[in-house]
């Protein structure tokens, strides 16, 4: 069979017929490929320029597109806020992009703007941090919520043994990504009772992805809990690396887990008892390749965005696109990679 397609790939080559190359482009009349025009203007948003694991997202997303012959620009915020985002989607829609690729500090805020660009014919994905389903036509999961939370809480009970205080240091109060991972992380503690029985969940705070703000909220914890408190979950990477910091400076034996950029936390992870045993991520630059890959799916019509829809995202091979937690569509990237001491060298230099 494989041999039959590669025959009429050949000679379909040789008439001059376009389809049977993996990438975009034209065959000219004397054969040679020639490069699409780009003539597509595909644009990333992010929830805050100054966030390390944004530009890693974005290096992905630009070179999906590279490869997929489109124009890439990026923007976003210099804070994660919802508010300057839905101005950057304006502009957006006004510049006439083919594509907006968002990574949303509010599921509801942007929802508006982003139906009007839906409704302009520019197709509209969120990756990273999910827009309302009624406002994009995909999500790109990174891993399943379900999975991170639980996983982040069952990590955080075996560093320290089943006993003692937790506390979170989150984003935003409004970040999608964030309050899903914790609503899952709250559902695996109060549905084990006796699995958690020595752990107290004390309370969520809020550094807002700036790095002030989050070493201000880890002192005032480590000032409040003191020694009771074990261990900080920071289910976002400028959270780790604020606690991180923090708890090294004030030499307390409180643990830290949660979602951190290997190239961030590597030095805190030299020793087997270090402040951070192990920790969680996915492959950012990954996350963004695959938003651009799913949105010139929609593009070109390869997929409607519909359940069980099958798109080809370049290097990472087939993807399918599957229903989401929230009521909407999503394609999935992955499970959560455990990062610890072995393999944070491997990852450290990629993000
Ligand atoms: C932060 C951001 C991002 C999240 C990562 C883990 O940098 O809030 O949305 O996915 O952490």
């Amino acid at each position: 069979m494989k041999k039959l397609i590669s025959l009429i790939c050949v000679a379909s080559l040789l008439l001059g017929l376009v389809g049977c190359d993996k990438q975009p482009g034209n065959t000219a009349s004397n054969g040679e490929y020639q490069p699409p025009r780009k003539t597509s203007t595909y644009a990333i948003v992010v929830k805050d320029r100054n966030n390390q694991y944004m530009q890693s997202m974005i290096s992905g997303f630009q070179a999906a597109c590279d490869e997929l012959g489109v124009n890439a620009i990026s923007n976003g915020p210099d804070t994660p806020s919802a508010a300057e985002q839905v101005e950057i989607i304006n502009d957006l829609i006004e510049k006439e992009v083919s594509v907006i690729a968002i990574a949303a500090n509010d599921a509801e805020a942007l929802s508006p703007s982003l139906q009007i660009a839906i409704d302009r014919g520019i197709k509209v994905v969120s990756l990273d941090s999910a827009v309302a389903a009624s406002g994009r036509q995909l999500h790109i999961q990174q891993a399943r919520p379900k999975k991170v939370g639980r996983v982040l809480i069952q990590a955080a009970a075996e560093i320290i043994e089943g006993s003692g205080k937790l506390a979170v240091l989150s984003s935003t109060e409004n970040a999608p990504n964030q309050n899903d991972w914790i609503k899952w992380m709250k559902a695996e503690y109060d549905e084990n009772p006796d699995k958690y029985a020595g752990i107290e969940w004390t309370e969520i705070v809020y550094g807002n992805d700036d790095s002030e703000l989050s070493q201000a909220k880890t002192r005032e914890l480590l000032e409040k809990y003191g020694e009771e408190l074990k261990i900080i979950i920071a289910p976002t990477v400028v959270g780790m690396e604020a606690a991180a910091k923090v708890i090294t400076e004030t030499g307390s034996n409180t643990k830290l887990t949660g979602l951190g950029l290997p190239s961030q936390m590597s030095k805190y992870f030299t020793s087997d008892d270090g402040i951070c045993p192990w920790m969680y991520l996915w492959n950012v630059i990954d996350a963004g390749y695959l938003a651009a890959y799913a949105a010139h799916a929609l593009e070109s019509g390869e997929i409607k965005g519909d359940p069980t829809d099958v798109f080809m995202a370049g290097r990472l091979g087939a993807k399918v696109v599957d229903d989401a937690e929230d009521g909407g569509y999503e394609v999935l990237l992955g499970d959560p990679i455990k990062v610890d001491k072995k393999n944070i060298l491997i990852w450290e230099s990629a993000y």
